[in-house]
């Protein structure tokens, strides 16, 4: 067990310039999740290949155009992360797996990754405060999100959950976003020995129709070695009838075309929001013809961690509730913090325990 943890903590690599790791035995992997169904890794039947079926879909966007996707299949980037600490060494297979996918996708679901109470306490506390700001409906159970008919009709404003400090430093929230299972997932991708996150969280309440723009995140939180982990706060599906999921363009990070056509993209303009977007929807976006879109269903404790390169977007949320999700930063302990942005002070694990 200690040689396998010291070999995957061995050495340092760009995660989106470094050639695929050596390949891992597959065999040693967990069955895949069948998204959606909110069990935990602890939970799932070792026996049972649960690999969700492969769909297509079309959402329509704001500008008229359409984005098509991918979701689930044998394609789909995940690995089911286990969260019983006993077991390090026989992880290794599946952070080792795990480590290819983020290399040749740009992107790595980990299932399960966070416990589902955990979530779930979470986004209840999130919740009551929204609740208490009016803008959920009363008639309604709180654990839906729905918007309440006062923000709908903009008699209240509607809130926004980015830049509210003290609600990212609730400690049910903090739970989740620097959850010790973080801390760990992001320095064995990184193959660094002890990571780093920003205190700041995007923290994100979005409401019906909104969505984030196509975009990399090294306009947001520069280049370099470095991850995003993006967090639903609950159940997110795939589809134009739901929350507006994560999609992204697989191999985008290292496809010659897409860094031809991007290369001069750097840096998010002043408002660090919608200045950094690449076109107004993905709809819009015209891509070179190697790129086609991915997306996924999660379930709550499922995290897709990816690069600083990776082209990504969010959907409109097709829903009469809140999205609840957050962007989170990680990167070597020791690392320069990006050189063009300023994202605020790095911390390390308050436990520093490693699982
Ligand atoms: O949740 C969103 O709408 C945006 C997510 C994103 O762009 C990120 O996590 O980097
Ligand atoms: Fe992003």
């Amino acid at each position: 067990m200690a040689s396998a943890r010291k070999r995957l903590v061995r050495g340092s690599s760009s995660v989106a310039k470094k050639p695929a790791i050596r390949s891992c035995r597959k065999e040693a992997l967990r069955p895949r999740q069948t998204a959606g169904t909110g069990r935990s890794a602890e939970e799932l039947d070792p026996g049972s290949n649960c690999a969700s079926t492969p769909r297509s879909l079309k959402i329509c966007c704001p500008s008229g155009g359409a984005l098509t996707a991918q979701v689930g299949g044998k394609e789909s980037p995940e690995v089911t992360a286990t969260q019983d600490r006993r077991k390090v060494g026989a992880n290794a297979e599946v952070w080792c797996r795990a480590r290819e996918i983020l290399e040749s996708e740009g992107l790595v679901i980990l299932r399960g990754l966070i416990p589902h109470r955990v979530v779930s306490a979470a986004r209840k506390r999130l919740l009551q405060e929204l609740a208490e700001a009016g803008a959920l409906r009363e008639d309604t159970p709180l654990e839906e999100a729905r918007v309440s008919a006062g923000c709908l009709e903009s008699k209240i404003a509607m809130p926004s959950l980015l830049r509210r400090l003290d609600l990212q430093a609730l400690p049910q929230v903090v739970a989740v976003l620097e959850h010790a299972s973080l801390f760990n997932a992001t320095s064995r991708l990184m193959q660094a020995k002890e990571v780093v996150t920003t205190a700041y969280k995007w923290l994100r309440a979005v409401p019906p129709g909104t969505f984030t723009g196509p975009h990399m995140d090294r306009a947001y939180v520069g280049d370099g070695r470095r991850l995003t982990a993006w967090i639903p706060f609950g159940k997110v599906e795939a589809g134009e009838k739901a929350l507006g999921s994560l999609c992204w363009i697989p191999g985008s990070h290292r496809d010659p075309s897409v860094i031809e056509r991007y290369k001069d993209y750097r840096r998010a303009g002043t408002d660090g929001e919608r200045s950094g977007w690449l076109a107004a929807d993905p709809g819009a976006l015209e891509l070179p013809p190697s790129c086609s879109w991915r997306s996924a269903d999660f379930a709550p404790g499922d995290v897709a961690v990816f690069g600083m390169d990776l082209l990504h977007t969010t959907v409109p949320n097709g829903t009469d509730s809140f999205r609840i999700s957050c962007d989170t930063r990680w990167q070597p302990l020791g690392d320069p913090p990006p050189a063009e942005v300023v994202v605020g002070p790095w911390r390390r694990s308050r436990s520093r325990k490693s699982l």
